[in-house]
């Protein structure tokens, strides 16, 4: 299941998920046999396997719709870090990156079986600027569900829809993109229904051999808006109908009615002030690796709201559909963002596939009304004239794209930034009691930032909201003594309770999220693992296995004394 509700009733839907054929391509003498792996998986989670970093085929054999004309979709949720896909031997597509969803559109000749591989590469060098040696760990295999559908020669391609409020309630603009496969075809009716019920609808014009994008904008004056309160959600279908009225294809997604924008140093959800108090999360488990099953997904969830947050950050890659999913229907309200964290802009691929990780995520994204800002470009270059170009191109890439939603980055050099002019919010992080000061230091160095953002100097950063986007500190599990003893539990404790006091309180914040919620594993290679105990990023307040520290206790008890999201006067 790639999603918590079915995305076709009309068009025809397998799950591929299951066990496939394992071939690895690259060394991997003496490591034990596996001529299987399930997927979704990453092939760490194969005993032996742990640490294999290679280029591996997985395959299957598939049995087709039948149907005159029928066209193939694949739909992968994500396979990582890059996939050759290759139908009865032909090489239908190729996708760098394992964040974002990708699609391969075939017309096979009829036939009723094939053999689909994936040529999966979870390798560094220089193919990949994204995937290097990292605080997080580059997984390997397709780690995210996969579908295969029938396509009618013409078909619903992508359904964006962007609520705005307005004076009698709400306007809902919608896009649909219509393709078609060959030529002559029949008048086809586009319709459009919300909770089943038909809107709107409108004749399409001739369709031969091209791709269509309709665009309208619907009023409702009666529909519940969607809030952290009360996530209300509604099923939006766009419907091809021939003119008798038969259903031929169809795309469903869930939508929320509600708005966020920015407004002085506040965010506003619904007109409302935000103040969001909440984590950074990594898609990391100690058994799956980075292929969290929903199960576990969903025990996140959970786990965030009793924590008491309100906002949960992707650091730092576009998350699993269901995730997202399980976020709209919790009210649990998003930071997404593009995959990058601290990459080398002078890599030869990293514009294009930062474009490429930006471009997808806001394509396939769009609808998630729990996502309220995008983000991008974790920890890079916001210093060089280079780094302010490269900033300044993919966010303005994503206020381009989508103007419904407030972009920013987040930033680690302080005064050194120059960026902070190109983002609707400025978001840093500060890691004072950790590598750098002791907890008592935590106010003064906030405030010293403070004097500096909203002055001239910032370039841009003076007067927009801020959020404190990480802070934390190491904690060996079980590792305990009085807490001035750095990487024991009562040393992350007491971080994270003065850290959260004082941006929580602090009427300048308009958020904050912890780094981070559970540990995650980091690369063997480079150093990583040189200072990272259990080669683990154990600033988590769970452990991988979602065991709890000290510090969920104290996180705990500490968000809920904060102000409410009305700032006090300054
Ligand atoms: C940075 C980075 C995180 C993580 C963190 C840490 O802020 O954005 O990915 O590496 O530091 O744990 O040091």
């Amino acid at each position: 299941m790639n999603r918590l509700f079915p995305e076709h009733r009309i068009r025809h839907c397998q799950s591929l998920d299951g066990l496939w054929e394992f071939e690895p391509e690259s060394a991997c003498a003496g490591l034990p046999v596996h001529s299987q792996i399930l997927v979704p998986s990453c092939w760490e989670m194969l005993p032996g396997w742990e640490s294999w970093r290679g280029r591996a085929r997985l395959s299957r054999k598939l049995v087709l719709p039948t149907g005159e004309n029928r066209g193939i979709r694949l739909l992968f949720g994500g396979v990582s870090h890059t996939a050759e896909v290759f139908w009865d031997g032909e090489l239908l597509a190729r996708h760098e990156d394992a964040y974002t969803p990708f699609e391969c559109i075939h017309w096979p000749p009829a036939c009723p079986t094939a053999k689909l591989s994936v040529l999966v590469d979870n390798t560094f060098g220089p193919h990949s600027a994204l995937h290097l040696s990292n605080d997080y760990y580059t997984y390997g295999g397709i780690t995210r569900p996969v579908v295969l559908q029938s396509l009618p020669p013409v078909y619903i391609a992508r359904l964006h829809a962007t609520p705005n409020r307005t004076a009698e309630g709400w306007s809902l603009d919608v896009r649909v993109s219509v393709r078609s496969h060959g030529d002559n075809h029949p008048e086809q009716n586009l319709v459009l229904l919300l909770d089943g019920r038909v809107v709107w609808c409108q004749p399409l014009d001739s369709l031969d051999g091209k791709a269509t994008e309709v665009r309208t904008s619907l009023a409702f004056q009666n529909v519940e808006a969607w809030s952290p309160e009360h996530p209300r959600l509604y099923e939006l279908t766009a419907q091809l109908r021939s003119p008798d009225g038969q259903a031929t294809d169809d795309l469903i997604d869930r939508i929320g009615f509600r708005e966020v924008h920015v407004e002085g140093t506040s965010i506003l959800l619904n007109g409302q002030q935000l103040h969001l108090k909440g984590f950074n999360r990594h898609e990391d488990h100690a058994i799956f690796g980075s292929a969290v099953p929903l199960q576990a997904a969903a025990h996140d969830v959970l786990l965030l709201k009793e924590l008491g947050a309100n906002f949960v950050r992707t650091s730092h890659y576009p998350n699993d559909q269901r995730f997202l999913d399980l976020c709209d229907e919790a009210g649990l309200l998003v930071w997404e963002e593009s995959h990058a964290r601290q990459i080398d802009f002078t890599h030869p691929r990293a514009l294009d596939q930062s474009l490429a990780s930006t471009r997808e995520m806001l394509a396939w994204h769009h609808n998630h009304p729990s996502i309220i800002i995008w983000g991008c470009l974790n920890e890079c270059d916001t210093v060089s004239d280079e780094g302010v170009a490269f900033h300044r191109t993919i966010l303005e890439l994503i206020k381009s794209t989508d103007p419904s939603r407030p972009a920013t980055y987040a930033g680690h050099r302080f005064e050194k930034d120059r960026c902070m002019g190109l983002a609707d919010i400025v978001s840093h992080n500060i890691y004072t009691g950790w590598y750098q000061g002791s907890p008592d230091d935590i106010g003064s160095v906030f405030e010293s930032f403070l004097a500096w953002l909203d002055s001239p100097a910032s370039l841009g950063g003076a007067g927009k909201p801020l959020i404190v986007s990480e802070f934390g500190a190491g904690a060996i599990p079980g590792f305990r003594s009085p807490p001035l003893v750095k990487n024991t539990e009562d040393y992350q404790a007491l971080v994270l309770h003065r850290a959260i006091q004082t941006y929580g309180n602090h009427a300048r914040v308009a958020g904050f999220c912890i780094w981070h919620f559970a540990d995650c594993r980091v690369s063997e290679e480079g150093n990583w693992w040189m200072h990272r105990p259990l080669s683990l990023n154990d600033k988590g307040v769970l452990t991988r296995e979602r065991v709890r520290k000290l510090a969920f206790a104290t996180v705990k008890e500490t968000l809920p004394t904060l102000r409410t999201t009305a700032k006090p006067d300054k």
